[in-house]
């Protein structure tokens, strides 16, 4: 039976999920949901995610959910190519920069993004600026990982870059916005704050499959979470 993933348009952690199924070329029927319908919250979902979340990845009789867990998952039950290197060492980093990423960029980045999507940013100015402050310092990271090789670790595309971009891309949707107001150029443009992530971008867009996995619902008109 084939692989099967459950998915909302815009989440970044169902973003890392398809672009590993992508990368490695495997045959997946995609199951989007919508979040505005509760789909995510069915009890056909909660059967398989107890926690009403996605990414959700079924396998035959094989349920895993959690990005990270789905990304190790794939790679160890199809091997190539490989998402966390092909030495222990490389592991270790792709690891480690995941670990980096998930334990003192992330929810700062959610906050912000949440902040400018669903919030008022005027109530939430302290907060926010506090969150850019980490966020600028943590990009600053990566540039300079970006600056030294073409991806996060290593010689090719790894789990680091498919745990990282889908992040990045949503904190540039975000800044997109009105409400972004002076957070915008703190981030942009990308060009010439972050060139090489920005370098970096354009070449995760340009991977294999990669317009499958862009968000749907980004195409169309102004920018909503
Ligand atoms: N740690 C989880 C996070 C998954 C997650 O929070 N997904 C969001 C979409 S971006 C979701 O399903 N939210 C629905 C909800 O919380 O009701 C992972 O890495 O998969």
């Amino acid at each position: 039976m084939a692989l099967e993933l459950y998915w909302g348009s815009g989440s970044p952690y169902a973003w890392r999920v398809q672009l590993a199924l992508e990368y490695k070329r495997l045959a997946y029927e995609s199951r989007l949901l919508q979040f505005s319908m509760q789909e995510h919250k069915s009890p056909q979902m909660l059967r398989m995610n107890p926690r009403g979340r996605v990414p959700v990845l079924r396998d035959g009789d094989f349920v895993v959910f959690e990005s990270l867990a789905c990304l190790l998952y794939l790679d160890r039950k199809y091997p190539e190519p490989p998402l966390f290197g092909r030495t222990p060492e490389e592991a270790g980093t792709i690891m480690r920069v995941i670990c980096e990423y998930q334990a003192y960029a992330e929810h700062h980045l959610m906050e912000i993004v949440h902040a400018v999507f669903f919030e008022n940013m005027d109530e939430r100015a302290e907060e926010v600026t506090r969150a850019m402050h980490v966020v600028a310092g943590e990009a600053r990271t990566i540039e300079g990982r970006l600056s030294a090789s073409e991806w996060l670790v290593g010689e090719h595309v790894s789990a680091a870059d498919m745990v990282v971009f889908p992040g990045i891309m949503l904190l540039l949707r975000a800044m997109e916005k009105r409400e972004a107001g002076d957070l915008r150029s703190r981030f942009l443009p990308m060009d010439t704050t972050y060139p090489a992530i920005a370098r970096w971008i354009k070449r995760m867009e340009s991977l294999p499959g990669y317009d499958r996995t862009f968000p749907p619902h980004w195409r169309e008109g102004a920018p909503r979470g």
